[in-house]
């Protein structure tokens, strides 16, 4: 037996057309779709109102000439005051980065290729985003992350849930609140220096997901043990720049996200216990659907992984 989920908006053959025109969208296009739409604009997060100068579509691109542009400066208080995790600010002079290189434990590479340097500052390599300095981030030029993306179908009684507007099964995501803005999103996080993408999507997946900062040693190790088969079956389904709420034209958002799929019923995804920790608030399976509302690019990313198992979207 079958059981079918209903379309939420009742457009079936509406969403199969959009189906259609969305499976169009491949990994290499997904870096210059939708960008700048979450780094432009209104407010800088978390700040006392700092605004962001406006930037036209038809101008973010630094080729375009747009001799009006004058974007305010903004670093965040705690970000200046010097905290392990970020840079110091660019004019002291002991301060000597090695742009678009591995320096030391710190990777200064974009995944997308070569940025520029301008007057001593590296230039977002998408473009304007109405503001100078590094608002929230701790690097100047590319801070980079890793997001995992870990799935399962979803199944009631015992079966796989089909959806009947676009009669593809739906699948489900673990999903976390952040705490910082309330969003919804995937449970990634920042690279620490000199460690592999691998062990940060595996240790902030367990920081966020599961609250493993709150364990005992022994349960760690029987979860880590329980997560092995899985963590060993990941897939990347992207790398590069992220659209994120926090970017401006000296500091951006690179991630590389990778898909942990269960397709097995009786496997670890099924019966895991979930407990937000860390920078999550709440955390949650969720269906996967066109109508997701996610945090920065997650939802581009959410949606390559849905076409990847020809799942419902
Ligand atoms: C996003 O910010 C990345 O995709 C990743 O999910 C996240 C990392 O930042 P924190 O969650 O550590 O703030 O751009």
């Amino acid at each position: 037996m079958i059981i079918h989920q209903l379309p939420l908006d009742g457009a079936g053959s509406m969403l199969h057309a959009k189906n259609a025109a969305v499976n169009i969208i491949t990994l290499s296009t997904l870096s210059s779709i939708k960008m700048h739409t979450k780094c432009r604009g209104g407010f800088y997060p978390s700040s006392d109102k700092v605004p962001r100068g406006e930037v036209p579509d038809d101008k973010i691109e630094w080729s375009i000439a747009f001799p009006e542009y004058k974007p305010r400066q903004y670093t965040a208080a705690h970000i200046l005051s010097g905290p392990s995790y970020a840079d110091p600010d660019i004019s002291k002079p002991d301060f000597k980065p090695r742009w678009n290189a591995k320096d030391g434990n710190v990777n200064r590479c974009s995944h997308e290729g070569p940025y520029t340097i301008v007057d001593g500052f590296p230039r977002n390599i998408h473009g304007r985003t109405g503001i100078t300095g590094r608002g929230l981030l701790g690097r100047w030029g590319p801070n980079h992350a890793g997001d995992p993306i870990v799935t399962r179908w979803k199944m009631v009684s015992g079966k796989k849930v089909l959806h009947e507007g676009t009669g593809r099964f739906v699948l489900q995501f673990i999903c976390i609140q952040r705490r910082d803005s309330g969003e919804w999103a995937i449970p990634g996080g920042m690279v620490d220096p000199g460690e592999l993408v691998s062990t940060t999507i595996k240790r902030e997946f367990q920081e966020e997901a599961l609250n493993s900062l709150e364990m005992t040693e022994e349960k760690k190790k029987q979860t880590e043990q329980q997560l092995k088969d899985l963590f060993q079956r990941g897939e990347e389904v992207y790398s590069g720049y992220v659209d994120d709420p926090r970017n401006t034209d000296n500091a951006w958002m690179e991630t590389i996200a990778y898909n942990f799929h269960e397709d097995n019923e009786d496997g670890i995804l099924y019966s895991l216990q979930l407990h937000a920790g860390d920078d999550a608030k709440a955390v949650k399976w969720q269906d996967i659907s066109m109508q997701l509302n996610l945090y920065a690019s997650h939802r581009e990313f959410i949606q390559t992984v849905a076409e990847k198992h020809n799942a419902h979207w």
